[in-house]
């Protein structure tokens, strides 16, 4: 119980401070979506995949990131947004609202935007369900980096049908 009210003290705390945590800039753009566009989200599919700023229900605000699987991909179907810098041996705090149609999982990871995709330093397996969820995370970068990709990797775990949803996706240097 005790442990339960300190949670819900937490996600409160965050959802009043929006989108930034004090002294943090946010790496990504538009990571609120309330730009109503997804720019500079992008997305990709090996299947058939649509990725959309909705109005439907979002963490916060007016819009939400929704990934839609047309058609279930195998190895390459991401939502990702790449064009920021990254300091080696800097601490970084990530962290995003995310949901889906049904539990699902997906690959999270901060990589180069590049050959080799090296993983920077940070790489997780996300277990989403069909209520919005806080994920929160700290890494120290392994390298430096001019072009990162915040990459979410749904690859053979989206079925088609599917919807994936995100909000308040952020990354700072702590
Ligand atoms: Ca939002």
């Amino acid at each position: 119980m005790a442990l339960m009210a300190q949670q819900n003290v937490m996600i409160n705390s965050y959802r009043f401070s929006g989108v930034t945590w004090p002294g943090c800039t946010n790496l990504v753009s538009n990571g609120d979506v309330e730009s109503g566009a997804i720019s500079p989200w992008w997305r990709y599919s090996d299947g058939n995949a649509t990725l959309s700023a909705t109005t439907s229900n979002p963490y916060a605000g007016t819009y939400c990131l929704q990934f839609h699987i047309n058609t279930t991909g195998t190895s390459n179907v991401q939502v990702s947004q790449n064009g920021f810098a990254i300091t080696n041996g800097t601490t970084y705090k990530v962290s995003f609202y995310g949901k889906a149609s049904a539990s699902r999982s997906f690959y999270f990871a901060i990589i180069q935007n590049g050959p080799s995709y090296s993983n920077l330093g940070f790489e997780q397996t996300i277990n989403l369900t069909t209520s919005w969820q806080l994920f929160e995370y700290t890494f120290q970068a392994n390298a430096s980096e001019s072009d990162v990709r915040w990459y979410m990797g749904i690859d053979a775990n989206g079925i088609t049908g599917d919807d994936f949803y995100f909000d308040n996706l952020l990354i700072c240097a702590q």
